[in-house]
């Protein structure tokens, strides 16, 4: 069974991800990871954190000479920022009256965290539930990325709204691909100018913005997942991954909430047989049936709402003083729906790669890409 840990505070030492479960002898390229973590920093609307991190991986065990051993593997990304932290954030002695936040953000854990981890300083609360986090999911991701590229299992995704610029067309796997050129993975380069443009005029308001994102899956062979145990559907699954994201409120699966405005007839992706092989002329349901994988590219998205730190701040109440003020401000990114991508790419890879290991077992890639060959499409 594939499992992931993170642990780490946004402004702690650093983050760290433990993945059990990885079969041995898969090929494990730091620099693809390093490529994905700097990709993650990437896209127009981030903050000033950025300038001051450059995350780069450290495989710290679990993998030799380029091969994961099916030990653990411990992966740490350094947070730069701690050096400007430690002594507020240092586990030994930290001064903890200064970096005080009272003034809890709606929008983000402070205020119910307090109560319910019985804190007095939303700090406390904040370094946790911080989007920092993602990462090391991305770190993780990528080698699920890898382990995924062994089956011929490729994760892609773009763009497609930022707040009310929106992108409406379709988009080809290789077009979808190419979206990571364009600085908000857009793959409408007059639409990219318009959301940077909206980015803009937002920060100029001290405000923020969220967005769609829309990946795609090729490759995965059809059985994944179960119509059997509710508990083991594909698209629960997923769907759960994505909504483990910090800032994501919606999921959609193929024509999503718009099958709810049609009648049958235009939704299901009716069957045709030809030449020895099933096939759809549509994907309206996504490439999941009856909470499996039916061996055609899978279609999610997601919708990411605007980060809760907003320059302006929000109406709210400070914790200590019981008055009410303005919701605490430091800094904040404007808009940071294409890092956001790259993390989903990154959980839904994770997600794919525990089912396959879930359905297929192995402790090595031989025995599983010997599994993996013998399964119809
Ligand atoms: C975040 C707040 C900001 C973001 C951070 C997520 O950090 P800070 O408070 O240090 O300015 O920059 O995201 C990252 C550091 C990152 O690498 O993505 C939050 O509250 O979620």
């Amino acid at each position: 069974m594939l499992k992931l840990t993170t642990a780490g505070e946004s402004h702690g030492r650093a983050l760290t991800a433990i993945i059990e479960g990885l079969p041995s002898n898969l090929k494990v390229e730091k620099e693809e990871i390093d490529y994905y973590l700097a990709l993650r920093q990437s896209g127009y609307g981030r903050g000033a954190r950025q300038k001051i991190e450059s995350d780069r991986a450290e495989i710290v065990s679990g993998v030799r000479d380029k091969l994961t051993l099916g030990s653990p593997v411990c992966i740490v990304v350094e947070n730069k920022d701690y050096k400007n932290w430690e002594e507020y954030m240092s586990p030994y002695g930290a001064d903890v009256s200064k970096r005080r936040l009272t003034k809890v953000r709606p929008g983000h854990a402070d205020l119910t965290g307090l109560f319910k981890y019985d804190q007095t300083d939303a700090r406390n609360i904040l370094e946790r539930a911080s989007a920092r986090e993602t990462a090391v999911r991305v770190a993780a991701g990528t080698i699920a990325r890898m382990f995924l590229r062994e089956l011929g299992v490729e994760v892609a995704g773009y763009v497609r709204s930022v707040e009310s610029v929106s992108d409406e067309k379709e988009y080809t796997f290789d077009e979808i691909r190419a979206a990571k050129t364009s600085e908000l993975f857009m793959p409408d380069r007059e639409l990219c100018e318009r959301a940077k443009k909206r980015i803009d005029e937002i920060k100029e308001a001290k405000d923020t913005a969220g967005g769609v994102i829309e990946l795609h899956v090729k490759g995965m062979k059809s059985g994944f997942g179960s119509c059997m145990s509710y508990s083991e559907k594909l698209d629960a699954h997923l769907a759960g991954a994505i909504m483990s994201v910090q800032a994501i409120k919606g999921v959609e699966i193929g024509l999503g909430f718009e099958a709810a405005r049609r009648p049958g007839s235009r939704v299901h992706d009716e069957i045709y047989y030809r030449d020895g092989n099933f096939f759809r002329k549509t994907n309206n349901a996504g490439g999941i049936e009856g909470g499996m994988s039916n061996g055609q590219e899978i279609v999610l998205r997601a919708a990411m709402k605007p980060i809760p730190t907003l320059m302006r701040g929000l109406d709210t109440v400070d914790f200590d003083t019981k008055e009410p003020c303005r919701a605490a401000t430091e800094r904040s990114d404007v808009c940071s729906v294409a890092a956001c991508d790259v993390i989903l790419e990154s959980v839904v890879c994770f997600a794919l790669a525990e089912k396959i290991l879930q359905r297929l077992g192995g402790d090595n890639m031989r025995e599983i890409k010997e599994r993996w060959d013998k399964l119809p499409r």
